[in-house]
């Protein structure tokens, strides 16, 4: 894929997420109005870890435009891997895509999960569009919330299927508000929900990097039953702090991370 190709599909990206987030709208309007450029850090897919849809699979692509894998994290308690990407052309965003361990769920829950997946075509994920495809297969509601019992992870997937999880405004690049605290006061001020999961700044500066996110909406989804509320996606902001080599860390921070995923649950644990 050229960068061309690569930036079409970005932006379809954007564009899918879009519709099932009205808060990025707003939001990116609201910074659009306030900075001559915005800049978007990383964006985020989620997949199991079955070969058909694994990490491998889903970065396919995107390794075919040149990007390449940067860094691994683990967070064993949510059964979840997660790698991320960048391309040497740093104006493109990074990818971080997280996988399910599958087979550490219930029989039953891997089983759900094995079901959805095998109703994928065997030919899609390879493809360039796949990760804003949406889902393959037919959910009942009740199913959905037999899996959210064990994983919200498994719930939000099985949900929604492949389409980004999450853009990031980068917050390094703002004019109009030169710290993330800046950017959450604002947001909160604005009428924003935000992720407060181990407090609202997830990192520090010694950490090279910090984040917040907001709460992701509940949206309505048709499930085969009948159609629910449930939260959709989220937007995320990164503020990166120069290495000592002077450029800025671009990596992601396990135990930082391990609470934005929750930034789609059902269940709050705070
Ligand atoms: C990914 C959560 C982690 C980050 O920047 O640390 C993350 C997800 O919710 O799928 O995006
Ligand atoms: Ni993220």
């Amino acid at each position: 894929m050229n960068t061309e190709d690569l930036r079409n599909l970005l932006d379809a990206m954007w564009q899918d997420y879009l519709k099932i987030n009205p808060d990025a709208r707003l939001i990116h309007q609201l910074f659009a109005e306030r900075n001559p450029t915005l800049i978007n850090d990383h964006i985020a897919l989620r997949t199991f870890d079955l070969p058909k849809v694994s990490i491998r699979t889903i970065a396919a692509p995107f390794v075919d435009a040149g990007y390449k894998p940067r860094g691994e994290y683990y967070f064993p308690a949510k059964k979840l891997f997660a790698e991320h990407f960048e391309h040497p052309d740093s104006t493109l965003p990074k990818i971080f895509i997280s996988e399910l361990h599958v087979d550490q769920l219930s029989d039953s829950a891997a089983e759900i999960i094995h079901q959805c997946v095998s109703q994928i075509p065997e030919d899609a994920p390879a493809q360039t569009g796949f990760s804003y495809s949406g889902r393959h297969w037919a959910l009942s509601h009740d199913t959905y919330l037999q899996l959210l019992d064990e994983s919200e992870y498994a719930a939000w997937l099985c949900a929604f299927g492949y389409r980004p999880n999450h853009f990031t405004l980068l917050v390094n690049a703002l004019q109009s508000h030169h710290s993330i605290d800046k950017v959450n006061d604002f947001l909160l001020q604005q009428g924003f929900a935000l992720n407060s999961a181990g407090g609202l700044v997830k990192g520090s500066p010694e950490e090279f990097l910090e984040q917040s996110s907001t709460l992701a909406k509940p949206i309505l989804v048709p499930f085969s039953d009948r159609n629910a509320e449930i939260p959709g996606c989220y937007y995320e902001f990164a503020q990166r702090y120069p290495l000592a080599n002077g450029q800025l860390y671009q990596g992601f921070v396990a135990a930082s991370a391990d609470r934005i995923f929750e930034s789609t649950d059902v269940k709050r644990s705070n």
